[in-house]
């Protein structure tokens, strides 16, 4: 099963990506926390981003094919994967589907979790307040908000015209999301 979650910051893609890699038994590659462990091990590409990302703006679009053409190297996503936090524009979109095509593994769900804007951010200032995310400021969120109806936002549309896209209704508890998901996409899970 290859899957990417689309959704504003907030939507739970990350959330429900970490339940859905057990079920899916595939591994959950986001480029949120591959970056975050850049900055970790103080690499020169973790500077460069970490800047960037407590604005709450897009790292750059090479530095990120970069990283996802590392991983995607690595033999565990041979039975597919859960994609989250990219693609973030139309062009990590289009180099996202020419790397698929070239490694023969194309998508076969785009998952959309669709939440209102006031409760994405109650959210993160629910997570601001328990884990100190920097880019959870609210000067942060507001830009992030920004560059996803900007940025993001017509990478919606890049799927739904490609026919991979399912649109999934984000607000409940998790387990009620989750099912939702599971739904969505239960005619390719048959098929492993
Ligand atoms: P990400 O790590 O992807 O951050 P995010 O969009 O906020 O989503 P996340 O997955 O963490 O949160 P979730 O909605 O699950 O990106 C961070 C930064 O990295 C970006 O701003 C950018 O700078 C950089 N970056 C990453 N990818 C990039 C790319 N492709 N190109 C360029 N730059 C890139 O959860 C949020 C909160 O909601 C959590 O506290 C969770 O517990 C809560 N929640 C989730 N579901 C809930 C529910 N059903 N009910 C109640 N709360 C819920």
């Amino acid at each position: 099963m290859r899957l990417v979650l689309l959704g504003a910051p907030g939507s739970g893609k990350g959330t429900q990506a970490a339940r859905l890699k057990d079920h899916l038994q595939v591994p959950h590659i986001s480029t949120g926390d591959l970056l975050r462990a850049e900055v970790a091990a103080g690499s020169d590409l973790g500077r460069q981003a970490k800047a960037v990302m407590d604005r709450g703006e897009l790292v750059s679009d090479g530095i990120l094919l970069g990283m996802l053409e590392d991983r995607f190297s690595r033999p565990d996503t041979r039975n597919g994967f859960i994609l989250d936090g990219y693609p973030r524009n139309l062009a990590q979109a289009d180099a996202l589907d020419g790397l698929l095509t070239r490694i023969g593994q194309p998508m076969d769900y785009a998952v959309q979790l669709e939440v209102p804007v006031d409760l994405l951010v109650d959210r993160i200032a629910g997570r601001a307040a328990a884990e100190g995310r920097a880019d959870d400021s609210p000067e942060s969120v507001r830009t992030r908000l920004k560059v996803y109806d900007t940025q993001t936002a017509p990478v919606i549309e890049f799927y739904r015209a490609h026919g991979q896209l399912t649109v999934v209704n984000g607000v409940g508890s998790l387990d009620e999301v989750f099912n939702r998901i599971v739904e969505a996409i239960s005619p390719a899970t048959e098929v492993g």
